[in-house]
């Protein structure tokens, strides 16, 4: 029906424990894609889910005392409510314990054994449950699971094959012809690295003695479908494969979303599978790279997680999003720190974003009775140079959303927002209140416009956001029902009143020595020179402040602010953080003299262990100047 659909996939997620921030980029990323074609006009099916067959979920089923359908139904609704209580817009949520999907299952398996490509055979191998697979020698270190490292047993049985090694040659020839059909190309590459072995048959089915938690096979109902063999299905199963109009408007563009953990299965079984089932390939396979906690990866095995949902509650949704979206070069890995999730949402945010709102309204609001004047057409080079910036977005974005490349297509709406914010210092329209009204409201106009746009672009990436700023300046809305081909273009939208509301983001204030920043609710007064908080002499003594001379100092990769030192103080060095990039560029700071706070209790910034802290005034804006002994002194004096 529609002439441009989009379809999209994420994993379907095991049911073994609760979604991680790992699960909730995915999705998150997915509700992205799926919003921006969305409001580039295309129909657009998201699908989601959850995977419930296997041992790893009949396991954590046992430990819970609980049935595996018991079990499934109640971590299957935490995945479920957790994306809609995070707002995200999916069209579908399957769960493989749906008779539907398991119908399709077993005639897709049915079809494969009867056109010859499954048979009965015997193998051996070391079996991990974690991973529902069986290791070669080769694979495994020092007997164990090189993901789980867990102990693996060496299971001998009987079991039905996919002939996956008929369809070698076939996949090597799709991915040559196809360059794209896996992205990034550091993920393609991976896949043809596999294709260089010889692909070996697929053991697809598991005996009913072992596992009993499974779709039982059509041929022999003395056996269960192997979980990746049953789990992949879902992305046909959700579209009523065969015949469902779903599946024949939105299988031919078929994306799928996925970790790197994910790629064999689905580089490899998936399109092979599809091929001998004589269904047509997915268009791509769209693969990132992990999310890193302290260097290794988060992970519910590991106990490394953090809740999408506390990081939402404390720092708001779209911050969240922005954070994630911002930070992940999509196909490498990132790191997960709350520091950097505050700094970014402090700089970018509510600095370049929040400011240039609020102070463009607030002059509109005192300069021109709260009516956002028409652009109108640009006068001078500064006009013409934002709207520059302003029309040259779309095409930016398209692109840089076409390879998936979030980090890029918010880089190109931060220039405009960079670009809003030099044209008013340079414009300077409190300037031009005083003497060219007609400019006054030129300036203005141009701002609001670039903002409006600056919003529409933003909106699949923080939603709440972008509606908040159209409700702001006026904007008929809501921006999720816009479409770029009309709201796209400059000076779509005629003149109207501004409507007042509140700061987007309030700056969260966090001390280094404070790892868990909190939301400054109110703007931060000035502080008086505390005089209830009196401390006593004994207590002041407890601190351990030294002089201490700075060795090397580099910024901390990843970091707007913070640069690691390592000082001497006395015969001992030690490695000290500091937010201090923006004041002091490294190379100014070997050498000279600083007071630390020796005693302090060590604690890891992006990272890097910090053992002490600097001393440093920090002036009304904000300027940080580091305390020094007023000569120099040996390097580890004490100061009294
Ligand atoms: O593999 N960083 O489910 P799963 C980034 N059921 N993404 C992460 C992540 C991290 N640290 N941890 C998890 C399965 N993810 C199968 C899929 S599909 C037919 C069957 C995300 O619960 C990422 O998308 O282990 C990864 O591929 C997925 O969660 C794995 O989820």
């Amino acid at each position: 029906m529609s002439a441009d659909p989009f379809y999209i996939t994420t994993p379907i997620y095991y049911v073994n424990a609760p979604p991680h921030s790992g699960h909730a980029y995915t999705t998150i990323v997915a509700d992205t894609v799926a919003r921006y074609h969305r409001l580039a006009g295309r129909r657009v099916y998201f699908l989601t889910g959850t995977d419930e067959h296997g041992d790893k979920i009949a396991q954590a089923a046992a430990r819970a005392t609980e049935t595996p359908q018991a079990y499934a139904d109640r971590i299957s609704a935490t995945f479920r409510e957790t994306w809609q209580r995070l707002g995200l817009r999916f069209d579908q949520f399957i769960r493989t314990t749906e008779v539907r999907h398991t119908r399709v299952v077993q005639a897709i398996l049915q079809k494969i054994h009867a056109a010859g490509d499954i048979y009965f055979g015997e193998y051996g191998g070391h079996y991990c449950v974690g991973c529902e697979r069986f290791y070669t020698e080769k694979e495994m270190v020092d007997g164990r699971c090189p993901d789980h490292q867990t102990r693996l047993e060496f299971v001998k049985e009987q079991n039905y094959f996919f002939r996956m090694s008929r369809y070698q040659d076939w996949l090597i020839r799709h991915l040559q012809e196809r360059p794209d059909f896996i992205r990034p190309e550091r993920y393609r590459n991976e896949v043809l690295g596999f294709l260089r072995e010889p692909l070996e048959d697929l053991c697809i089915s598991r005996p009913r003695t072992r596992l009993e938690w499974g779709i039982p096979l059509p041929f022999d109902d003395r056996y269960v479908t192997y979980v990746w063999f049953d789990a992949l299905i879902n992305y046909v199963s959700a579209l009523d494969y065969p015949d469902g109009e779903l599946f024949g408007t939105f299988w031919p563009v078929a994306q799928h979303l996925i970790g790197k953990d994910i790629l064999k299965p689905h580089g490899v079984y998936w399109p092979t599978m599809l091929r001998a089932a004589g269904i047509p390939t997915y268009q791509h396979l769209n693969v990132h790279g992990y999310w890193l906690v302290d260097e290794a990866k988060m992970s519910k095995s590991r106990g490394r997680t953090l809740s999408p949902l506390d990081l939402a509650d404390k720092y708001g949704l779209d911050a969240l999003r922005y954070f994630l979206l911002r930070e992940m070069v999509f196909g490498l890995d990132a790191n997960f720190g709350e520091v950097a999730l505050v700094q970014r949402l402090n700089a970018d945010l509510a600095n370049d974003l929040g400011n240039l709102l609020q102070r463009t309204l607030t002059m509109v609001g005192r300069y021109c009775d709260g009516r956002i004047p028409a652009p109108g057409d640009p006068a001078t080079e500064g006009d013409r140079t934002l709207r520059g910036v302003a029309q040259g977005l779309a095409g930016r974005v398209a692109e840089a959303m076409e390879v998936f490349a979030f980090h890029r297509a918010l880089e190109a709406i931060w220039e405009l927002l960079n670009a809003g914010n030099k044209y008013l210092d340079e414009q300077k329209p409190w300037e031009l209140a005083k003497r060219d009204r007609e400019a006054l409201a030129r300036v203005l106009g141009h701002t609001c416009e670039a903002l409006r746009l600056a919003g529409l672009f933003l909106s699949p990436f923080v939603p709440a956001t972008a509606e908040k700023m159209w409700a702001q300046l006026g904007v008929t809305g809501p921006v999720a029902e816009a479409r770029l081909r009309e709201a796209g273009r400059w000076g779509a939208d005629g003149p109207r009143a501004m409507v007042r509301g509140e700061a987007l983001f309030p700056r969260v204030e966090f001390s280094l020595e404070d790892p868990g920043p909190s939301a400054a609710s109110a703007p931060t007064t000035e502080a008086s020179p505390a005089s209830s908080d009196e401390i006593t002499i004994e207590e002041f003594r407890r601190l351990d402040l030294r002089v201490a001379r700075v060795v090397e100092a580099r910024a901390v990769r990843g970091s707007k602010k913070l640069v690691e030192l390592k000082i001497a103080a006395g015969s001992e060095e030690r490695t000290v953080v500091a937010g201090i990039l923006l004041d002091y560029p490294p190379a100014e700071l070997v050498g000279k003299q600083v007071v630390i706070v020796a005693n302090l209790k060590p604690s890891t910034l992006m990272g890097v262990e910090s053992r002490g802290m600097l001393l440093a005034a920090t002036d009304p804006d904000g300027r940080i100047v580091l305390l020094a002994p007023e000569k120099p002194v040996a390097p580890g004096s004490k100061v009294k």
